[in-house]
Parts: structure tokens; sequence; C-alpha cells
């Protein structure tokens, strides 16, 4: 098993001689003395002929050669499309923010398509007046930009049993992060005359024919919840809620009520199907863990991957992945490149935003033996990302839910990846 050393400067300095030569990257250090290319020393076809012009594309769209990016189901683990989930292809991304057109839906009725000019917010239950807002009505209140990660309670759950699914996208792909325009929840709380003390709960329900309601505590709501309408910039799409969703930073998915209609100030929760039944963790005794919002801190390494293997032999080799926690910020990430015996620290592409993804990236120097690759995460309240076994011991074996364990991909000498378990 290799440890994971860090890029020389000889190395570096290779690999830009190799750039020099017109190779494809330093990533050709190894590979000696290139012939130059004739993709860049003779005329290239594209130089012959005029591009598309701008009235081609009203709305852009991905280049047909990145058609692979897209959400995927998978299809035995939901008995109907309607009632389900896909996943966003978390090994080709970079950065942090999930564009909407592949950040993962999960439904329980599907998506409904709801007019702007049909849409109402009723506030109702311990309240001085009750009120209907109207689209229009929520864009005239004070609204805030923030970046938050939605992650479902159920993401990895599949992993539980034993390492099963074979990427990424499948293993960690109920999650998305995006930049949320919206109006603090409290702001529409106070304009109803909603009473607010630390011991009432709000229930918030949404329109579509499961309504997903959810009980959400008082202090919570007046925290950080936010009544969004745009996500990275535009316009929620269809399958996230449009054109209102409730944002619930760092809890669990399943709160974050889209298509948002109804939301009551109550003195006792709900305790409705989704928060009883669902989305909560029966211990090995039968006893059932009560409420568990937030999402413990949690990472994965995306690249490489199963469906990101290493194309390039022995050399520089940037290892990436995300961390999140559901706590606040991400203080540090470790990589392992021993199945969990030697750890080191990994860069952050940037400070990460409490309750968001945040990048990391380990630039390293593959020897060509295979690896066993880890990430852990720890989060700014000290809490480490736990292994697999440590979960387990605690939470036992009928748990679904809430699996925020360490991953371990195999690389192989090809540099091919596999989901696997280490113990
Ligand atoms: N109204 C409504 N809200 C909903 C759901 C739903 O089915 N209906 N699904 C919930 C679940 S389980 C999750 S994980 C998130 C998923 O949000 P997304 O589809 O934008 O990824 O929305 C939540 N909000
Ligand atoms: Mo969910």
């Amino acid at each position: 098993m290799s440890v994971i050393k860090q890029p020389s400067r000889r190395a570096f300095l290779r690999g830009s001689a190799a750039v020099a030569a017109g190779a494809a990257g330093p990533v050709a250090a190894a590979d000696s003395a290139r012939r130059p290319d004739p993709l860049i020393t003779e005329l290239q076809d594209w130089t012959s002929y005029t591009g598309a012009g701008v009235d081609e594309t009203p709305y852009g769209l991905p280049i047909p050669f990145e058609s692979d990016v897209i959400r995927r189901n998978v299809e035995w683990l939901t008995a109907s499309p309607i009632a389900s989930v896909n996943f966003t292809p978390l090994h080709a991304l970079d950065g942090t923010i999930t564009p909407q057109g592949c950040a993962f839906e999960r439904h329980h009725s599907g998506a409904i398509m709801l007019r702007k000019e049909d849409y109402r917010l009723m506030i109702n239950g311990l309240v001085d007046r009750p009120l209907v807002f109207t689209y229009e009505d929520i864009e005239r209140f004070p609204r805030e930009n923030h970046v938050y990660f939605c992650e479902c309670a159920a993401n990895t759950g599949m992993e539980w049993a034993g390492a099963q699914l074979n990427g990424v996208q499948f293993t960690h792909g109920m999650i998305h992060n995006m930049e949320y325009t919206g109006v603090p929840l409290r702001l529409l709380l106070r304009e109803a005359g909603a009473r607010t003390d630390d011991n009432l709960w709000l229930y918030a329900e949404g329109a579509d024919a499961s309504s997903n309601g959810r009980s959400i505590p008082m202090a919570k709501a007046v925290d950080d919840c936010l009544v969004a309408f745009k996500a990275n910039g535009e316009a929620l799409r269809m399958e996230h809620g449009y054109p209102v969703r409730l944002v619930v930073p760092g809890w669990e998915g399943n709160m974050w009520v889209k298509w948002l209609r109804r939301i009551e100030i109550v003195d006792t929760a709900v305790e409705s199907r989704e928060e009883t039944s669902k989305y909560t963790d029966v211990y090995e005794d039968g006893i059932a863990r009560k409420w568990t919002w937030v999402m413990d801190a949690k990472s994965v390494i995306t690249s490489p991957s199963p469906q990101r293997p290493v194309r390039h032999g022995p050399g520089p080799m940037v290892i990436s992945g995300l961390a999140w926690s559901g706590h606040g910020r991400i203080a540090r990430v470790d990589v392992s490149g021993d199945g969990g015996i030697t750890w080191q620290t990994a860069r952050l592409g940037k400070q990460g935003d409490t309750k968001a993804l945040t990048r990391f990236y380990l630039d390293t120097v593959w020897d060509g033996a295979p690896m066993l690759l880890q990430a852990r995460a720890i989060d700014e309240t000290g809490y480490v990302q736990p292994a697999k076994d440590r979960l387990r011991e605690k939470r036992g074996k009928n748990a679904v839910y809430h699996n925020n364990c360490i991953q371990t991909w195999y690389l192989n000498s090809d540099g091919l990846a596999e989901n696997v378990e280490v113990s």
C-alpha cells in the first residue's frame, strides 16, 4: 500500500517541461520524449469555419461532449420514478456549486408545475393574523443570499450493510449545494404576528400530493431558515420546488419543503409520517432515535473514484473531494492512501462557508501502487467524521438514514477505483 507523498519540486519541473513539448499536461511527465502533437503543430479543422452565432442558444446547455454529466437513478432502489430519487454526478463536478440541472431530485409524489400566479403561502395557527402571501408579496420583503448544502438523510444509506454502489454519484450524490436567494422565515412570521417562544413548533407543508409535512422547532425557524425563490441566481427549477421552497440550513433534506404552501405555528410536534416512520433511525433494540435533524460532518473523495479512474501513469496526481457539516464550517480535511493508517491534511479550495460544501485537494505524486483512498472531515466544533465500523457500533444494523461514515475507494495500479470497506 502506498503512503501519500507530496510532489517534489523536480516532479513539477519535469511536468512543465512536458507541457512545453506540447504534451497533454504534467501527467505526461513520466512518458519520455513525446513527439510534437499534430493537433497543435498543424492546421486544425475548427480554424477553417465560423462558429455558432449568438442567436442559436438563447438558453445555454452543456456542450454535447459533456453529455454524460447527468443525474442518474438506480432503478431497483424504488418502485416508481414518481416516489424516487436521482443522484448528482459528483464525480464530474469541481468547485462547490451544483448546477440546478444536475442537482439530485427527491420527490414523494413527483415534481409539480406550479405557476407563480397560482402560488400561495399561508401562515396560520398561533399567530395574531393568519396571512396568505402571493409570490409577489414575498418578493417585497428584505432578501438575503446564502450558499447551503441540502443532503437527503438517506444519502449513503445503502452503504450501511456493506460496500454496495460503485460510484460516488450513487453513494454520495443525494446532496447539492446552491446559492439561495430568499426571505428569512422570521420576517414572514413577524408579519403574521406569530408567537415565537422557544417551546413552539411550526409545521411546514408543500403543495404537492405528498405534502411532505415536517415539524420544525421554532428556534431553528427564526435562526437561519429561508423562504427561497432563487437558486444560483435564477428561478428554482420545477424539480427543486418552483416557485418557492423552504431552506433549512444544515438539517436533513426532507425538511426543505418544496412548493411551500403552508406554515402553521403549533405548540407540539405533529409527528407526521416523514418524521416518524420515515427519516428516523431505529437502533439495534428496536427503539427509534427521536429527531435527527442536523447532518453531521462528512466528506468523500470525488476523484479518483469508480466513475473517475486515473488515466495517467505514475507521477503528479490530484486527489479531490467534498466536505460538509450541518453544524457549521469545515475546519480541516485529511486524506489517507493506506486505508486510514496514515493521514495528510488536504488543501481547501477556499475557506468553507457555514453549512455548505467545501472543496478539498491533495496534490500528490502517485507511485503507481494500489491505494486505499479515504477522506475524513473535521468541522469547527471539533467533531471528526467516524469510520464505518465505529458508526455501526453506535447505530446498529437496522440503520438506514444519517450515514456519515468514512468512505473507502480501492485504487488499483491500472488506475481503476472500486467501492470497498476496510476494518
Ligand atoms: N413538497 C415536497 N418537499 C420535499 C419533498 C417532496 O417530496 N415534496 N422531498 C423532500 C426530500 S426527502 C428531500 S431529500 C429534498 C430534496 O430536494 P431536491 O429535490 O431539491 O433535491 O426535498 C424535500 N422536500
Ligand atoms: Mo430525503
